[in-house]
């Protein structure tokens, strides 16, 4: 069994239902049981060109699941939650109806063409840090 943290965005659509949708999906995926689950925040759309304040704002979360699925495992079944709920990817840090991030897997360091873990830009996002320190104090 591992800990796996995971961070949840929205800037399109009902954000907060969605996030919650999508935390009660996470739960329920086989071999993922909950830990702790933060408060939802809210932050400046953060673009390839900086803050940008004419784009949606996000709303963000974080949930901490225990978890038998290996992480290339759980990043896909995440990657499955994203699209029932209508998640494009046209654009790099483009608006999205829903953005779930593995930020953190035991204390794994992993780098494969398809998933960085620890996140790679967790460290220097607020609206990731915020809701992580929230769910978990220790972190
Ligand atoms: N996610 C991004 C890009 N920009 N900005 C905010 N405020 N919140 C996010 O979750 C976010 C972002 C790419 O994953
Ligand atoms: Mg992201
Ligand atoms: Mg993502």
């Amino acid at each position: 069994m591992s800990r796996a943290v995971v961070a949840l965005g929205a800037n399109l659509g009902d954000r907060g239902s969605t996030l919650r949708a999508a935390a009660a999906a996470i739960v329920a995926l086989p071999g993922v049981r909950p830990v702790a689950s933060s408060r939802e925040v809210e932050s400046v759309a953060v673009t390839l060109d900086g803050p940008d304040t004419t784009k949606p704002r996000y709303r963000n979360a974080v949930v901490v699941v225990d978890t038998d699925l290996e992480p290339q495992e759980l990043l896909d079944a995440l990657h499955g939650i994203e699209d029932t709920h209508g998640r494009t990817r046209e654009v790099r840090w483009g608006d999205r109806t829903l953005d779930l991030d593995l930020v953190a897997y035991d204390d794994l360091s992993l780098d494969t063409v398809t998933l960085t873990v620890p996140h790679p830009r967790a460290g220097e996002r607020a609206f990731v840090l915020a809701p992580w320190h929230d769910a978990d104090p220790d972190a």
